[in-house]
């Protein structure tokens, strides 16, 4: 349905509350004039928003209920339930679904390097060696004599083991330095495997369960460690043998990497066990030619959100955009596919395709989308069913109305690969000399900013003013998923960027040549920076919360979001957040999270939605980290 034609000044204005993204504000414009409905049109529609909601106080697990907390009288659910357990409750339930979220997938990667190894994914190689045969050393798998499958097959299979209960700990956790794996000890959450936590979590979410709303963060944060020591990290490593450890590149983001004269190819959502595939396929000859027959210049594949990271940094493949952009790309009107797999999929993809000529293909069997088309993928027939798609795509561009393609503006240039491999190359061999700069005080510290994009905060603002402003405070961004692509089209991740910095900062990354924020991939790689943190804690023999670095999610909005925050803030790491939680109903569950954590994990959360202010309260966290240190 369309809406009624808007008046210009509110298209204006709009335009303007909605986003920083310049080549977004053309498409923007255009679906609001034309009444294209958006996700900023859908967040308009759902105000106000119900306050019981957003202040966690609604329960709606069983129906005995639902259930609002409303003070003086209504204090307890139907079960009994107060404001507190209520509260902690719904929260576990985020982490437990973002936790899972990512460690189905980190399991969906691990499956695959298991099949390469029995010989049945045959589309798929072992891309770094020397990763796998350093991961199998860490698994206790002796691999001097083994060939890379034999390999292969034994770490996939013990890597498996990490997910089920029988082992009782995850390999990765000692990854982290001792004294921190002794405040998990100490304090209960030391995760014993990794699908464990996430049933824990589910069963303490169940009526009659869970009743002690301390206890029951304490589980959050145990689950959130079996994320990010567990799941995520498996899924980096082995995404790392399987299609390479990232390394040092330039590349291209934003809507303008489509391109006029080519098919265009989009593929969003998370796993690159699809997304390499359709990388292969889309130079595949034969295609090729069927694009040219077909009156195209060729095959112009693009990323989108992590799976789009994902493909940056091993690859270069251009990136069309972040979270809020994925229903712009198909407003381009030149987009001939979006090949989707999970997680951060607008469910509505298909009714915004429907106004243009584009498909929506979805691969999962966990998440078939009505109005798309399914292909069943699985890594046993990965490339015949991407060249399938991408025949589909190809045969498309013919159904292309000329007349709708609204390409706005040009790409900025962007570096990206920074993966602690390539991090230590560029240092010469070690984190020694960013400890030397750190000690030294010209990099004053470091701050890793993550997540998404949320139709509450003006798109790409938080992410964007957050980044500058630490800089210019001489502190050091490392990035991932959507924050690092809202920082890729602000051009802050080329080396030009230094010019923002403080003149420290800017000195050191002139020398290095390297960009004063480092992209580090997409959210699964948040295991990067907690094994960097781990790394530099290990180098001073220090526990990771004695570091001077600190974590944001300046816009987020995903429940692995919430994960990944816990995560952070368990192994040590002080963590603002842009958004406000669904916390606020219970005074005791905010005050536990933004202060009584320090007594069990040495770290906190904040919430500061202005970034301005985010970054004070970050510098200060950092200029007190030193202090500890005597540095
Ligand atoms: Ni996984 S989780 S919107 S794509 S960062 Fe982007 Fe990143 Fe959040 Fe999703």
């Amino acid at each position: 349905a369309r809406m009624s034609l808007m008046n210009p000044a509110l298209i204006e204005q709009k335009k303007k509350e909605r986003t920083i993204d310049e080549n977004a504000k053309p498409l923007i414009e255009m679906a609001l004039r034309e009444g294209f409905e958006t996700v900023w049109d859908r967040y308009e529609m759902q105000q106000p928003s119900c306050k019981y909601c957003e202040a966690g106080l609604s329960c709606a697990r069983c129906t005995m209920g639902p259930c609002r907390i409303i003070p003086p009288h209504r204090i307890r659910g139907v079960c009994g339930a107060d404001a507190d357990l209520i509260v902690s409750r719904n929260l576990l339930d985020m982490i437990a679904t973002g936790s899972a979220a990512h460690s189905d997938h980190g399991r969906d990667i691990v499956e695959t390097l298991y099949l390469v190894g029995m010989g049945t994914a045959t589309d798929y190689g072992i891309a770094d060696e020397d990763k796998l045969r350093l991961l199998a050393q860490e698994f206790g798998i002796a691999n001097d004599k083994k060939s890379a499958k034999e390999i292969a097959a034994l770490l996939g299979r013990a890597m498996l083991e990490e997910y089920g209960m029988t082992r009782n700990t995850l390999q990765c956790l000692s990854r982290a330095p001792k004294a921190t794996q002794e405040i998990w000890d100490a304090a209960g959450i030391t995760p014993r495997g990794i699908d464990r936590e996430v049933v824990d979590s589910m069963h303490r979410v169940q009526m009659g369960v869970g009743a002690d709303y301390t206890n029951i963060l304490l589980q959050g944060l145990r689950c959130s460690l079996s994320d990010g020591w567990g799941g995520s990290m498996l899924g980096t490593d082995v995404s790392d043998v399987l299609f390479g450890t990232p390394s040092i590149r330039e590349s291209k983001v934003n809507l303008a990497v489509l391109k006029k004269d080519h098919v265009n190819i989009a593929v969003h959502g998370h796993n690159p066990v699809l997304s390499e595939m359709v990388v292969k396929a889309v130079t595949d000859p034969e295609l090729v030619a069927l694009a040219k027959k077909n009156g195209a210049a060729g095959i112009n594949l693009v990323g989108l959100c992590c799976t789009g990271s994902e493909l940056l940094m091993r690859k270069g493949v251009p990136m069309s955009g972040n979270h809020l952009n994925q229903e712009l790309v198909i407003m381009t009107g030149a987009l001939e596919a979006m090949i989707v797999d999970y997680q951060c999929i607008f469910p509505s993809l298909p009714r915004t395709a429907s106004c243009f000529h584009t498909l929506i293909v979805s691969t999962s069997p966990k998440a078939k989308i009505p109005g798309s088309y399914f292909f069943d993928f699985s890594p046993d027939k990965g490339l015949v069913t991407a060249k399938a798609i991408v025949r589909m795509a190809v045969e498309n561009f013919k159904n292309r109305n000329p007349a709708r393609v609204n390409i706005p503006g040009s790409p900025v240039p962007l570096m990206t690969g920074f993966s602690n491999e390539a991090i230590k190359k560029a240092l010469g061999g070690s984190f020694k000399p960013l400890i030397n700069l750190i000690a030294a005080g010209k990099i004053r510290g470091a701050v890793g900013i993550v997540g998404c994009n949320n139709p509450h905060v003006k798109h790409d603002y938080g992410h964007v003013e957050l980044t500058k402003a630490l800089i210019k405070k001489n502190i050091l961004c490392v990035e991932t998923g959507c924050a690092a692509i809202a920082s890729g089209k602000a051009g802050l991740l080329m080396p030009s960027a230094a010019a923002m910095a403080g003149d420290d900062l800017r000195a050191v990354c002139e020398s290095l040549k390297i960009p004063p924020v480092l992209h580090m991939g997409s959210c699964v790689d948040n295991s990067r920076i907690l094994v960097l943190a781990a790394e530099l804690g290990n180098a001073l023999n220090v526990p990771i919360h004695k570091l001077p670095i600190a974590g944001a999610a300046p816009e987020w909005y995903s429940q692995k979001a919430v994960s990944i925050g816990a995560y952070f803030v368990a192994s040590g790491v002080y963590t603002v957040l842009g958004v406000m939680p669904h916390i606020s109903g219970s005074p005791a569950v905010v005050s536990l999270l933004t202060d009584g954590l320090k007594g069990a994990v040495n770290a906190n959360f904040a919430v500061e939605p202005d970034p301005v202010k985010a970054a004070d309260l970050i510098a200060d966290h950092i200029e007190k980290k030193r202090t500890g240190l005597g540095i």
